[in-house]
This record gives structure tokens, sequence and C-alpha cells, in this order.
């Protein structure tokens, strides 16, 4: 389909867009910001022609300018986590092959010597107003353009760029501003990361494409969120179980009458919605009691947008994922490959449909191996009961998914290996109340090493995320190994 990238900025003109702090950002005011940006990234240029730009910004007017300019002016944007260390930026920038990277004069990160180190330009999203002063056309984008390159971890070690066109993007937002009614009077807190699909997609492009207002917060403040909801001021709440298990247990530690003033606030709130990991039926539950929302739980992937979702109307089901989304083809197959069309009996679930990813980006191989006959696998367990999904776990114990972060249990073994005292490493996901899963690692020791979960902390904290690094340790003597030599991870699970 040739069609030109859609315009997404969909507010009236003096309509709030983005609160930050203080300031309130005007649609308008947006427009103008991305078209500066556009241009200043163009410098002249007809179309960025795919370039990969990476955009390295905390949620805000910044974050969004960035984000539409890179689109507007044709090239590809690669959102990155703020918060993650220099080997893992470092890592997809060269995977993506990134150009130039945006930042925020505002939110600065600190990101100059890793350009330097590997000859990428830098430049603020803020700081093209003057080049954008030439009112050059912009080009028109085809809709079967990469619109964005979004990291992912999976059953290889180190993250991949999963690439989404223009359309796929469309198709996932509109999707969702349909099946979750999404209108203009719509307000919604943004404290999720933005270098994944939820707070990318679900919260800021639906928001926008929508034309309802988004407040920007530089992360999730139970305390204050709390008393914004008891004041009124959202309509719609999109987070991951770890972020109601919070709220609960803030909620519950607040004085009678002021516990009553927030959750009359929640009760107000036209929808709550979890997703990104299994939100636990005592979650469902006790969010109820509290508030009286029934939570809407649905499911999705990086590679496959929002895929499967309870219902707006009817009934939601506790531990239940829902139905498949208008637009959306999904299906269970057995380990044959054969779609299974019987209810309770459960296999993976595949996915197709126009919301779904292109593939993986510069590795074919990767690619190939994850569809088959057009579905994306995605490597879930699920089956269906009376007509609604429910996930049962994964096909890959390496996969760990950690305050709606996934995780890959490779990826941190390689990490791993690299501390001095550090001989062998497995790593799994053991259960945990709050963050679903946590990290955990089991490892054996150089001769007269020694190693403690402080240390280990401490060394992890300069070269992984936070949410990577193991929150357990058991030092042992040797691993758990099958016949073959294997690490026999279930039974690790038990030792841990
Ligand atoms: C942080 N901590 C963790 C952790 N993350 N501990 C265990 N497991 C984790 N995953 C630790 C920190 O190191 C710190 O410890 C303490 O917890 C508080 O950290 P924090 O960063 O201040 O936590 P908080 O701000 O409360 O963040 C919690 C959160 C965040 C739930 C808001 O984890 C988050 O934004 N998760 C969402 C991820 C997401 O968007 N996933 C979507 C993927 S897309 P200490 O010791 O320093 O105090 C996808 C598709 C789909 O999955 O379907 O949506
Ligand atoms: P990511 O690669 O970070 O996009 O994570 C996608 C994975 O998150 C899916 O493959 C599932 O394993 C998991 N996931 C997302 N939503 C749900 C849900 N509602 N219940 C269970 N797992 C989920």
């Amino acid at each position: 389909m040739s069609m030109a990238a859609f315009p997404a900025l969909r507010g009236g003109n003096q309509d709030i867009a983005l609160i930050e702090g203080d300031a309130r950002h005007s649609y308008a005011a947006l427009e103008s910001c991305v078209k500066a940006c556009a241009r200043g990234l163009l410098n002249g240029k007809a179309d960025l022609g795919q370039e990969r730009i990476a955009v390295l910004i905390p949620a805000g007017r910044d974050y969004a300018t960035a984000l539409h300019g890179v689109w507007r002016a044709g090239g590809i944007a690669v959102p990155l986590n703020v918060a993650a260390k220099a080997p893992e930026l470092e890592h997809c920038l060269l995977q993506a092959g990134v150009s130039r990277v945006m930042t925020s004069r505002q939110h600065p990160v600190a990101i100059g010597p890793l350009c330097e180190k590997l000859g990428i330009g830098a430049s603020h999203a803020d700081d093209t107003q003057d080049a954008g002063r030439q009112q050059r056309p912009l080009p028109s984008v085809e809709e079967s353009r990469a619109a964005m390159i979004v990291f992912t971890s999976g059953t290889t070690s180190r993250p991949k760029g999963a690439v989404l066109t223009h359309q796929a993007v469309r198709a996932q937002v509109t999707m969702l501003v349909e099946a979750w009614r999404w209108t203009r009077n719509d307000s919604i807190p943004l404290f999720l990361p933005l270098h994944h699909l939820h707070g990318i997609i679900n919260v800021l492009s639906c928001a926008l494409w929508s034309g309802a207002t988004v407040h920007a917060m530089p992360k999730l403040d139970a305390v204050r969120l709390c008393e914004q909801i008891a004041g009124g001021v959202f309509s719609v709440l999109m987070a991951v179980p770890t972020v109601y298990v919070k709220l609960i247990e803030h909620i519950e530690s607040l004085p009678a009458p002021q516990r009553k003033t927030v959750c009359d606030g929640f009760q107000r709130m036209r929808l709550n919605v979890s997703g990104s990991a299994a939100c636990p039926a005592r979650v469902f539950a006790r969010w109820k009691e509290l508030t009286g929302q029934a939570l809407l739980e649905r499911y999705g992937a990086t590679e496959t947008g929002m895929a499967i979702s309870n219902p707006y109307d009817g009934e939601r089901r506790a531990g239940f994922v829902g139905q498949p989304l208008p637009g959306v083809m999904a299906q269970i197959f057995d380990e044959n490959d054969q779609p299974v069309e019987k209810e309770a009996v459960p296999g993976e679930v595949r996915v197709r449909g126009e919301a779904v990813f292109q593939g993986y980006w510069n590795d074919e191989r990767a690619t190939r191996n994850s569809f088959i006959n057009g579905w994306f696998r995605t490597g879930d367990i699920a089956v269906v009961e009376n007509g609604y999904y429910r996930i049962l776990g994964r096909s890959s114990i390496d996969i760990i998914k950690s305050g709606g972060y996934k995780v890959s249990a490779l990826e941190v073994e390689d990490a791993l290996l690299g501390h001095e005292a550090i001989r062998e490493a497995a790593v799994i996901g053991l259960p945990d109340e709050t963050w679903g899963e946590i990290v955990a690692a089991a490892v054996t020791l150089k001769d007269g090493a020694s190693l403690g979960l402080d240390g280990l902390k401490q060394w992890c904290a300069g070269r992984m995320s936070a949410y990577k690094a193991p929150r357990r340790l058991k030092v042992m003597d040797a691993l758990p190994r099958n016949a073959m030599g294997k690490v026999v991870k279930a039974a690790l699970r038990d030792l841990l």
C-alpha cells in the first residue's frame, strides 16, 4: 500500500498534547516543534532515506518532538533506554547502524563519550530550531517504510531490533483507539519507559492520535500519582502488573479517609489496563475490591503490538487475556505446527496481521526462525477456555519477565562471565509477588575467589540496566548438569 505516513498528532490546535512539570504544550506548539526538528534533521536534504536516528530522551515534549521529527523527515527512529548502561547502548547503536543520537537539553543523558568513541553524531531535539526556519517541504513517506526499530531481548544473548513500518504503527494505534474507546477528552499519566511499545504505542501514540492529553512523569511516583487521581486528573491508566502491586501497597498504607478519596478517584476513571506481564488473579481481585475497577488485561509483544485483549464492554476475566483484537489473527499451534482448534488444549500462540513487525534489523536468520508460514511465533504457551485465551507460560526458560521488562538469561550469563571471580554462571527467573519474576544467578567461582550479592550488584551497576541485575545469588561447588553437560535450570529453581 502506498500512502503517506500518518500525521499522528490529531488534537485541536489549542488542545493540550503534553504536560511536563509546569509546562503545558498545545498540539499546535508540538506540531511546530516537530516540523522544525524534521527540517533541522534534514538540513537541506529531501529525505533522510531510512537513516537510523536514536532517541535517548525521557517522556516529555522533546521525546515526542524527536520521534515525530525523525518520522516526518523519512528516518527510522531507534528509541533507547535512558537508564541503559554504556555497553547496552553501544550494542544497540552499532546493531542498528545509528548515525545520530537525539538527546534533550532539558533532560541530558551522558552519551557524549560513547558517541565520540563510535563516531556517531549527537544533537538536541530542541537544537534544530534555527535550521528549521527554512520552510522547505517535508518528504512524503510511504506507509510501507520502516518507522521504528525497537530493541527486545529474546532467546539469543543480545537484544534484537524489531522493525516496525508506519503501517504497523498506524494499525497498532488505530486498533487500540477503537477497542478501548480513546477520545480527545482523555487524560493519561506516562511513567513507563519510552523504548518499549507499552509506553510508545499504548500510552503516548494512542493519546496523541486521539487528541488527548499526556502527563509526562520522570518515573513512577505512587504517592503523587494517587494524589492526582484523587483530584480527578486522569481518565485512563495503563501499566504493568508491578505498578498495580505498588499502588495497592501504597493505598493500603493510607489512613482511612485519604484511602477513600484515592479509591473514589480510581473508581471515577473510565479505564484501567494491565499488560506486558501476567496479572495475578489476586491483584485483579484486590484492585476491584479497592477501586471497583475491573482491570482490563491484554497481551502483546514488541514484534506484534497488542494482540489479545479482554473486552471494553463485557466480561473481563481474571487470569485471562481475552480474545484477539480486531485486525489481529491469533491461533494456538501444537508441536507439529498444526492449529489447535479444541478448547483447553495448550500450544504456542502465533500471530499475524497488519500490525506485526517486518523482521529483526540486519538479522535475517533470527527473522526466518521467528516466522512459520507467515505466523509470528511468540514463544508463549496458551489455552483457550470458554472463548478466552489464558497464557500459561513461555516455551523458553531463558526468558524472564521482571516488572514488565523482558530479560534474556543468556545475556546476563554472558555479562557475569566477565566478572573476574566467576567461572560459570546460570541465570533463571524466580517467582516474585511484586516483580512477577526476579533475576537470580547461580555461579561457581574461580579457585580462591569469593563473591557476595552486594559485590555482584555493585559490579553489575555500571554494566547492565538495574532490572537485569541478579537479586539473588547462589555460589555453588558445581552447577547441576545433565548427561549432555547442559545446566538443568529447572533443578536450579528448587535450589534457589
Ligand atoms: C527495578 N528494581 C527491580 C526491578 N526494577 N528489582 C527487581 N526487578 C526489577 N525488574 C529495583 C531497583 O533496582 C531499585 O532497587 C528498586 O527496585 C526501585 O527501582 P525503580 O526503578 O525506582 O522502580 P520503579 O520506578 O518503581 O519502577 C517500577 C516499574 C518499572 C514497574 C515502573 O520497572 C517499569 O517501568 N516497568 C515497565 C517496563 C515496560 O514498560 N515493559 C513493557 C515492555 S513492552 P534499589 O535496591 O536500588 O532500591 C511489552 C509488550 C507489551 O512487554 O505487551 O506491553
Ligand atoms: P516484550 O518482548 O518485552 O515485548 O514482551 C512480550 C512478552 O510479554 C510476551 O511474549 C509475553 O511473554 C509477555 N506478556 C505480555 N503481556 C502479557 C500478559 N497479559 N500476560 C502474560 N504475559 C504477557
